[in-house]
């Protein structure tokens, strides 16, 4: 059995022997391709998975071409520093939204239902990209199990509030019971495993149509109070937009380090991402796994007092430190 299976991929694996339907099997082996560690010793795993995805994924399509129904499932495969689903009823603009701040260029329509298939775009921020991921809306009558599979998967969630509807607080309740239901829970809190079944997503809320909807703006505010990091934004006036893209990073539970080599400027044009909450030597472990045994010490420049001086190995690093690395 290889070893560093993660908490994450654990529970996946427990999913799918507990699963009941080939959706629920489905839906735990992606989870699984998408938490194991990658590396040579998992090779046969990894290849088993996928074998077993292959199959399932025939089978609904056979079964969708034969008219017996079997849902059709989705994957999107994480790209960037980090995936943060769109999630919201109905027309509450998320596919403006996302075509607003990347360059995907989704189906936009003034009636409901107008995305049927996840839509994936990359977002720049400063010197990186997050991988932004538009789904169809979310109703109880309508959406169907891969949705909710895909915001489990991901790493946070951006709730799209519809300020031009009247109902939007209604609308937008239903959308985190919904959530809930499924074993997605919105929290502001870091984004994590709580059992074999359930998941919190570390999420933002974002009032759009900011520009028509600005009578509701401040009972929005007021509902997100305590519950989520709030913003208001339009994806027409481009309004607020500059603000999703930074909250969207911080909230997206990583951070950025970069690397310099004795006696010389940090190097600036290639960030390392990784997961926030994570050590020094987690960081060297990213970098290159062998240098975890040659290592003898970490010089950190900036979260607070380690300019330049000799870093714990269990020190947390913040968002823009910088590691110069010293080996046997
Ligand atoms: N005025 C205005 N209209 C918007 C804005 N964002 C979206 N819309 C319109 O709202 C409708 C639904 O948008 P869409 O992005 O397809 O919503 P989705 O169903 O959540 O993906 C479309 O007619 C959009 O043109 C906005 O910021 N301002
Ligand atoms: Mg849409």
């Amino acid at each position: 059995m290889p070893a560093n299976l993660s908490p994450g991929f654990l529970a996946a694996r427990d999913r799918l022997n507990r699963a009941k339907t080939d959706e629920e099997r489905l839906d735990a082996l992606q989870e699984m391709l998408a938490t194991i560690p990658k590396h040579k010793g998992t090779e046969k795993m990894q290849a088993d998975i996928r074998r077993r995805i292959a199959k399932l994924k025939e089978k609904a399509e056979q079964q969708r071409r034969s008219g017996k129904g079997g849902a059709a499932a989705y994957h999107v495969p994480r790209e960037g520093a980090a995936q943060v689903a769109l999630v919201g009823a109905p027309n509450a603009g998320k596919s403006s939204l996302l075509a607003a701040l990347t360059r995907a260029n989704p189906d936009i329509a003034p009636y409901p239902m107008s995305t049927v298939r996840p839509q994936p775009g990359m977002m720049e921020f400063e010197d990186i990209q997050i991988q932004l991921v538009d789904l169809p809306p979310i109703t109880r009558e309508y959406t169907e199990g891969w949705v909710y599979g895909l915001v489990r998967l991901a790493d946070a969630v951006l709730l799209c509030v519809d300020l031009d509807s009247v109902e939007w607080r209604e609308e937008t309740e239903q959308v985190i019971a919904l959530l809930a239901e499924h074993h997605a829970v919105l929290t502001a809190g870091p984004s994590r495993q709580v059992d074999w079944r359930v998941v919190e997503r570390r999420t933002v809320a974002v009032g759009l149509k900011a520009d028509l909807g600005q009578q509701h703006i401040p009972a929005f505010r007021s509902w997100a109070e305590n519950r989520f990091p709030a913003i208001v934004a339009s994806a027409t006036t481009g309004e607020g937009l500059g603000d999703v893209r930074t909250l969207i990073f911080r909230h997206s539970g990583v951070v950025r380090v970069y690397t310099k080599k004795p006696g010389q400027p940090p190097d600036l044009s290639q960030p390392y991402t990784i997961r926030e909450g994570s050590t020094v030597l987690n960081v060297v472990e990213q970098i290159h796994k062998d240098f975890v045994s040659r290592l003898r010490y970490v010089r950190l420049w900036g979260s607070g007092r380690f300019d330049g001086q000799h870093a714990p190995q269990d020190h947390i690093v913040q968002d823009k430190d910088i590691v110069e690395i010293h080996l046997s």
